[in-house]
């Protein structure tokens, strides 16, 4: 059976996605996870994805495949090809498709805005961080939770694209924005917990 390479580190939310992802359509005996540090120049993830970011899925002909909504719809169609059953993203004969891949947009919004504060906290002196521009990020962050906090996605035994990239975004604010997001968001809270039951591998994906 071909296996893949996927670059990946255990607190990207991108790269839990994958996991998950893979998980779900019985792919994950396939992948071998090869720790990427994207602060390293000489990491070789940075002429696998030139622009220096993970995941990256690397296939056996040596060519990559990136970014983490790119791997999931290539997992997605070589799950399909093996006729392994299970579809995280509708086909495009499928009206939902546009749905789940919105809301996929929406929650990778999210973690993205998360991640940049990260990075601002992290790599800015502290007198060069603009608060306009933080509080801008953050704004993105609490809008898309009113909105999504309105009307969570249903998901069923198996969650499509959007619902694994929604509980990958919020496990991301648990670990690096103190959880500070549950306490406005009762339902999304118990969205989460829900995820995490029918999903193992969110828990088993959790970063230590
Ligand atoms: N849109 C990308 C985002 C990936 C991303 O931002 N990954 C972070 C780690 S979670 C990264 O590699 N950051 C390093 C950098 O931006 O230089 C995806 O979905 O894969």
């Amino acid at each position: 059976m071909t296996r893949y390479v996927l670059r990946s580190s255990p607190a990207s939310p991108f790269g839990r996605k994958v996991k998950i992802a893979a998980t779900l359509l019985g792919l994950w005996d396939r992948l071998d996870v090869q720790a990427a540090d994207t602060t390293d120049p000489a990491d070789t993830v940075r002429a696998q994805n030139p622009l220096g970011k993970i995941p990256v899925l690397l296939l056996p002909d040596g060519s990559a495949i990136y970014d983490s909504r790119v791997i999931v719809d290539w997992l997605d169609a070589l799950a399909e090809r093996e006729g392994l059953g299970s579809r995280l993203i509708p086909p495009p004969s499928d009206p939902a498709r546009w749905t789940v891949l919105t809301r996929l947009a929406l929650a990778d919004g999210i973690a993205d805005a998360a991640l940049l504060l990260v990075y601002e906290g992290r790599l800015r002196p502290e007198g060069m961080r603009s608060q306009p521009w933080m509080d801008n990020q953050q704004s993105k962050i609490d809008r898309a939770l009113a909105a999504i906090e309105a009307a969570p996605p249903a998901f069923g035994p198996v969650p499509d694209a959007g619902c694994i990239a929604l509980a990958c975004a919020l496990g991301y604010l648990d670990l690096r924005h103190g959880g500070r997001w549950r306490a406005a968001h009762p339902g999304l809270v118990a969205w989460l917990a829900r995820f995490a039951a029918t999903v193992p591998a969110f828990e088993e994906t959790r970063p230590a």
